[in-house]
């Protein structure tokens, strides 16, 4: 085993996987995931194993630049499968396990995937699909194993596509993020100078691996260190404890931060080893903030980002890391607000305004989708985020709202319109607006108010029952409350805040 490779060294590297594989080199033996379920693989055997992958994919026919789409439980071969189709130059596009089978054909359709890897049940939505089988001994699992693996690694640029995500739109259209292999490397090169990761680490990873957030940040943070992961299947309050004992690292979102506060028996002496605590996806609330340090002594460090960004924003490693806000931009990112009268506010002004960005993060723009790409951007080429957010003179950025019709439960992202359009179809409904309250576990949860047509025999169970299939059951609405018609200012627009204030 060499030491592993400097970060300017990583950084300059032509893609992720090109990175990945020096990294893996120079750790040979030493631990990389240590799973809760099934067997630990060193660097060396997660190497060999994403090859094996690499192999069946070829096997399959799948290239450099085509689309695998991927559906799967969190597992260690659906890290290898990742790390796979970046060897092999293919495009991961990952999806929630909780999407319904029309979501998945939206996906399927709009990426024209050369494979799709799945859940055994879903074989019938698209030609090119694998199983992925739940063990080594099943479907895509077994076809690594069995097959020959492929060692070379396909050169790929900066400007190559490393993966598609998808991301729900204002409009009520899912939009795919087109996520290069510069906007990975730059991210990850920069967080693990930041967050001071190094071989000696061991990130406790409870995250799903179909968002940026679990597959991205934290994957890249421990894999481009050389640091060990204790993988987790997924999140469970008990299990966390267990092995917070054993972790220095854990990046969490805030509603795991407030179920281990809801463990009485959490505290300080679950936290010896540990050295950081990273929030993000959804506000974290100063409160929860307050009681985990009181609680444990350590001070959550809040960071922001965005599924079209990675990583933008963080609060510092050393130094004051301030509730409710989070933190600077990045080394490499500049962010800068505009204010409502549509001018540039200083920092420090006190002015509230939506946050725009540049720097390698930041994507080029969304799938097959030129007109919204553009939108995207300011015509000095900014990135325009939708939070809405202050930055004071020092430079310290808050999010204090969103100018786009979002809800953020649990860490996922809910675009009202997209329900609105599906309950809008049910047969008997005039109108309808979607909005999130208030919930302990989740930050937010989702409420329909629906206007029924006139004469129209309509039920919240009926409108519940018709969206069901549709979707993913994160995006149900918690309550239905059928009202005889929407309040809405003299434009027109429907008053959602006032909504939230009646229903919430
Ligand atoms: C589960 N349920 C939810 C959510 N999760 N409802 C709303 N919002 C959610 N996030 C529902 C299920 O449908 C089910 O409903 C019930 O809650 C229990 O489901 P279960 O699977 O047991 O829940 P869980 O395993 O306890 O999951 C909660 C969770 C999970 C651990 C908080 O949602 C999670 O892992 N969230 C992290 C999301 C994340 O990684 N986001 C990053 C994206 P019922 O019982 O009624 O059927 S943002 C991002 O990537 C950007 C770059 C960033 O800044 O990080
Ligand atoms: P996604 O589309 O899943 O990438 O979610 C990105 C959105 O999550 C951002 O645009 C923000 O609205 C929100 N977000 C992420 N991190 C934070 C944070 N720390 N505080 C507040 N909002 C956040």
């Amino acid at each position: 085993m060499t030491s592993t490779p400097a970060l300017p060294a990583l950084a300059a590297q032509p893609s992720l996987f090109a990175a990945f594989a020096l990294v893996a080199e120079a750790r040979g033996a030493a631990p990389a995931l240590l799973p809760d379920r099934g067997e630990a693989l060193s660097y060396a055997g997660l190497r060999a194993l994403t090859g094996r992958f690499a192999g069946a994919l070829a096997a399959r026919g799948v290239g450099a630049g085509e689309r695998v789409v991927v559906q799967v439980e969190k597992s260690v071969g659906a890290v290898a499968l990742y790390l796979a189709c970046q060897q092999l130059g293919a495009v991961f596009v990952p999806l929630n396990t909780a999407y319904t089978d029309v979501e998945v054909g939206f996906f399927l359709g709009d990426a024209q995937p050369a494979l799709f890897v799945h859940a055994p049940e879903r074989a019938a939505l698209w030609p090119a699909s694998a199983a992925m089988g739940v063990d080594p001994g099943a479907g895509l699992w077994a076809e690594a194993l069995g097959g020959e693996p492929l060692d070379t690694i396909t050169p790929r640029g900066r400007d190559d596509l490393a993966a598609i995500c998808y991301t729900s739109g204002t409009t009520g259209r899912s939009k795919g993020a087109m996520i290069t292999q510069g906007n990975l490397l730059s991210n990850a090169a920069t967080l693990i100078d930041l967050w001071r990761f190094s071989p000696d680490d061991r990130l406790l990873h409870v995250l799903p691996i179909f968002h940026v957030h679990g597959l991205f940040v934290a994957l890249h943070c421990a894999l481009l260190s050389g640091a060990t992961i204790l993988f987790e299947h997924g999140f469970d309050v008990a299990r966390t404890r267990a092995r917070l004992g054993e972790a220095t690292v854990l990046m969490g979102v805030p509603t795991h931060y407030t179920r281990l506060l809801g463990d009485p028996a959490f505290g300080r002496g679950d936290c010896g080893t540990m050295r950081l605590f990273i929030s993000g996806s959804a506000p974290l609330l100063a409160e929860t903030h307050r009681e985990f340090e009181g609680r444990t002594g350590q001070r959550i460090l809040e960071r922001y980002g965005m599924t079209e960004a990675g990583m933008i924003t963080s609060n510092p490693y050393e130094g004051e890391r301030v509730a409710g806000t989070v933190g600077f931009a990045l080394p490499d990112v500049a962010v800068r607000l505009r204010a409502d009268d549509g001018a540039l506010a200083a920092p420090g002004s006190g002015a509230v305004g939506v946050l725009e960005i540049r720097g390698p993060n930041v994507i080029p723009g969304y799938w097959q989708l030129p007109q919204q790409s553009a939108e995207a951007f300011t015509e000095d080429g900014w990135f325009i985020t939708g939070d809405m957010a202050t930055i004071d003179a020092a430079g310290r950025v808050a999010i204090v709202g969103r100018a786009k019709d979002l809800i953020i439960a649990g860490g996922f992202n809910i675009y009202p319109k997209e329900i609105e359009e599906a309950i809008d179809a049910v047969p008997g409904v005039l109108e309808s607006a979607v909005i999130g309250v208030p919930h302990p576990d989740f930050g937010e949860s989702v409420v329909a108010v629906v206007v029924p047509r006139p004469g129209a025999d309509l039920t919240g169970d009926a409108v519940m029952a018709a969206i069901t299939p549709q979707l993913a059951r994160f995006k149900h609405p918690r309550a239905v409350h059928l009202v005889p018609d929407l309040p809405r200012n003299a434009m027109g627009k429907v008053q959602k805040a006032e909504l939230r204030k009646r229903f919430g």
